[in-house]
């Protein structure tokens, strides 16, 4: 898929839905609130999903490349210790998204080498949704992440902590403190543990949406 809207990237997490919340479900309610990517990240169940296409988002898969050539994905999201960029390039159909999680500046500049679609750099904030193994970042971590980006071409998303209530700090400091803006930002509790999953991602988005807007 070319174009992503990288935007509003939600990451699923089925173990944060509320009691009687469908997957599926809150899944379409929160494209539909106005989620642009959806990475399926479920560490705790045999991922075998097969989500629907019909709002044209793409689906990129948490560390398994395997499931994503099985499910016919857009791409992977990769970590640190999953397989490297090149093996996920060689297996995937050309054109498949490979992102990959960063955390300093040293991983960003591996990730420019190994062009890589887009990167997701944090835990910008704290979470409760990841036991974290890498240091808490802030927006001055992520700027600095930015700055390798620059002339790149290389997409941007920022995870960790972000809901709507710090979202707006979030952006705002970023480009005020370090120069450098985010493309998007990845969102699991603020939204999957939310009654009104919906509700959420539209908040989010209007949000992110003003910011640029006005900036
Ligand atoms: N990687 C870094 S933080 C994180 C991941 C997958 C979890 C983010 O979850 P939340 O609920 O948006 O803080
Ligand atoms: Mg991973």
């Amino acid at each position: 898929m070319n174009g992503v809207d990288y935007s509003l990237y939600l990451v699923t997490g089925r173990t944060l839905l509320p009691p009687g919340k469908d997957y599926l479900e809150s899944l379409e309610e929160s494209i539909r609130g106005g989620v642009t990517v959806v990475q399926v990240r479920e560490k705790d169940v045999d991922t075998r999903e097969a989500v629907c296409d019909k709002y044209n988002v793409a689906v990129l898969i948490n560390d398994r490349v395997d499931v994503a050539l099985a499910t016919g994905a857009d791409g992977v999201h990769l970590g640190q210790t999953d397989m490297t960029v090149d093996m996920a390039r060689k297996l995937l159909p050309p054109g498949s998204i490979i992102g990959v999680s960063c955390n300093n500046v040293a991983q960003v500049e591996q990730a420019v080498l190994e062009k890589v679609d887009y990167i997701g750099v944090g835990a910008v904030w704290g979470t409760q949704t990841k036991k974290l193994t890498s240091p808490i970042i802030g927006v001055r971590g992520v700027g600095a992440m930015l700055k390798v980006l620059d002339g790149t071409g290389i997409t941007a998303v920022a995870i960790g902590g972000i809901k709507s209530t710090n979202l707006l700090r979030t952006l705002h400091g970023c480009v005020s403190i370090t120069g450098h803006a985010l493309d998007g930002v990845a969102v699991v509790s603020d939204i999957v543990a939310s009654p009104e999953p919906g509700q959420a991602a539209s908040k989010l988005r209007s949000i992110f949406k003003q910011f640029n807007e006005s900036s």
